[in-house]
């Protein structure tokens, strides 16, 4: 019998983590502890490769267990961050079982019945979870991005936004941050680079390919910060053009953001109403060579914003710099935002 929509607002919740041995999987359970969510009992969920391994939370190491079609009885929030094939096969299956999922993957995000969620911009969003069970988390170029322009759109309309990103290794996962680390070695010690999760040298290079290639000659990463943004800001009349690079940095997104707007801001405005927004930590202080640095936005939960100015090429038109920890902001602490929220005002 299908339990979809069940979920009942209880004292503490019994949360599941499916990817918990991943580089998003092991800061939602370092998230979880920090932000004390209520939570009766943590399963931790992976492939047959960590049976045996185990992951500490509030002081006790809990066992990781092997994810089937079985580990949802009993549990209430499932958190899934394993990849796309797994949150197609198993979030249904969890959503049946009466859990509310919240997907980290792409695999939903543009469902139009499943909520895409940012708390800073669209929390209301999430009152349509039972519809299918499952809210997904954008993109975390997608995250960092709508955080920093929603008091921009708010005041003067979003017309366009040309943006381009210089992504940390550790969005494609712990193999990718050890392959940047090994062929950094390896190059500056006369070793071997070995090229596995990137199609090209990642160390000391920068490479313009991040997710596969579409027929319309941008990447999938691309499209998904495209129609990601349309969908957070309900808004299918901002247009939105972007390229995605791969850098040879291990944690932190950085973002050049060119934003068009329908109505007057200056960069001046842009920042006062930045220094007020949600989530925002505006760092702008050039005369001291200051401004958001991907080396100290790790381990922290704002989207950095800085080098605020006024584009001198076009009208209505300005430059931003935004940097966050993508692994938390652009993952982890967005979904267990989401979580709060969830139990806080919609159950
Ligand atoms: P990762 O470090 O490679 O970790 C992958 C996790 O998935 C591991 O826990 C792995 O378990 C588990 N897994 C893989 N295949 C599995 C299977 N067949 N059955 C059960 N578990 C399986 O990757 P990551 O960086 O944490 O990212 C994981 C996913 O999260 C990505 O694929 C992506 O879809 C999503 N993600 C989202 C964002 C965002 O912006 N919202 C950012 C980064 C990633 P083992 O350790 O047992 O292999
Ligand atoms: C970030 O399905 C997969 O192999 C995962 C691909 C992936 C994604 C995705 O599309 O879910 C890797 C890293 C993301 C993401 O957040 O979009």
């Amino acid at each position: 019998m299908s339990r979809l929509g069940d979920l009942m607002k209880k004292d503490k919740y019994n949360v599941a983590i499916v990817g918990a041995t991943g580089a998003v999987g092991n800061v939602m359970v370092e998230v979880l502890e920090e932000r004390n969510f209520p939570i009766e009992k943590l399963k931790l969920l992976a492939s047959e490769r960590s049976l045996g391994s185990s992951l500490k939370f509030r002081g006790k190491e809990i066992p990781v267990e092997v994810l089937d079609s079985n580990s949802f009885q009993g549990v209430d929030i499932a958190l899934f961050s394993a990849g796309g094939t797994i949150s197609e096969r198993f979030a249904p299956i969890a959503a049946e079982a009466g859990a509310v999922v919240i997907d980290n993957t792409s695999a939903f995000r543009m469902h139009p019945e499943v909520p895409l969620v940012v708390p800073e911009v669209n929390p209301d969003a999430i009152a349509n979870h039972k519809v299918q069970g499952i809210i997904a988390n954008p993109n975390c170029s997608t995250i960092q991005m709508v955080v920093a322009l929603k008091p921009i759109h708010d005041a003067a309309q979003i017309k366009r936004i040309v943006v381009s990103t210089y992504q940390a290794t550790s969005g494609a996962g712990k193999r990718a941050m050890d392959e940047l680390i090994q062929q950094t070695r390896a190059l500056l010690s006369g070793g071997d680079v070995v090229k596995q999760k990137f199609p090209h040298q990642i160390a000391f290079n920068c490479l313009p390919h991040i997710d596969v290639f579409l027929d319309n000659g941008y990447t999938k990463e691309e499209m998904k910060m495209v129609q990601e943004t349309k969908k957070i800001f309900d808004d299918d009349s901002i247009k939105v053009t972007a390229t995605c690079v791969r850098v040879p940095v291990l944690g932190g997104h950085s973002e050049s953001v060119n934003v068009e707007t329908v109505k007057l801001l200056t960069a001046r405005e842009a920042r006062e109403l930045l220094e007020k927004a949600p989530g925002v930590k505006v760092l702008d202080n050039v005369e001291h060579n200051e401004y958001p640095l991907a080396l100290d936005c790790v381990n922290k939960d704002e989207v950095f914003v800085g080098r605020i100015r006024d584009d001198d090429s076009q009208a209505n038109t300005l430059n931003l710099w935004v940097v966050s920890d993508n692994i938390r902001k652009g993952a982890a602490t967005n979904a267990v935002q989401i979580a709060e929220i969830l139990i806080r005002d919609h159950l």
